[in-house]
């Protein structure tokens, strides 16, 4: 019985991180969808910012730690734990284990590909793809950053 359920969890992780199945493209529209508070399909800078700080960041210190963010993306979008870790290191650029608005300002040129300060499905699906450790198509394979 043992064996069975080990191999059983083994298989899980092989056959992708997520256990729900969801792939990159996918959560990159959940999360545009969560993000887009005012409708309009579009990601604005406030409204990054709005979701991440008041909704992420549970005991209100302006900052989301490492801890909030995988609790709130595992809970959310489903991604492996180990996966998340990763996917944070990758977002938090200077590697305080907080992600801030200097690690989100350092983004959003790289999201907002045309300067005009909306965040398009579009967008967020290269910036997604280029930053999630499962978006260059290795599903279940972790390369943590800094590592
Ligand atoms: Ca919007
Ligand atoms: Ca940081
Ligand atoms: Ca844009």
């Amino acid at each position: 019985m043992f064996t069975i359920i080990l191999l059983a969890s083994v298989f899980t992780v092989s056959l992708g991180a997520n256990p729900h199945g969801y792939t990159v493209d996918q959560v990159a529209a959940l999360v545009l969808h969560d993000l887009d508070s005012n409708g309009d399909g579009q990601i604005s800078q406030a409204e990054l910012i709005q979701e991440l700080f008041t909704k992420w960041d549970i005991n209100n210190d302006t900052n989301v730690s490492h801890e909030e963010f995988v609790h709130h993306w595992v809970k959310t979008y489903h991604d492996h734990p180990d996966t998340t870790n990763a996917f944070f290191h990758n977002l938090d650029t200077d590697h305080d284990n907080f992600l801030t608005m200097t690690d989100i300002l350092s983004h959003l040129p790289q999201m907002d590909q045309n300067h005009d300060n909306h965040v398009t499905l579009s967008e967020f699906n290269v910036f997604l793809h280029t930053v999630h450790p499962d978006g260059h198509g290795h599903g279940g394979n972790v390369h943590p950053v800094g590592k």
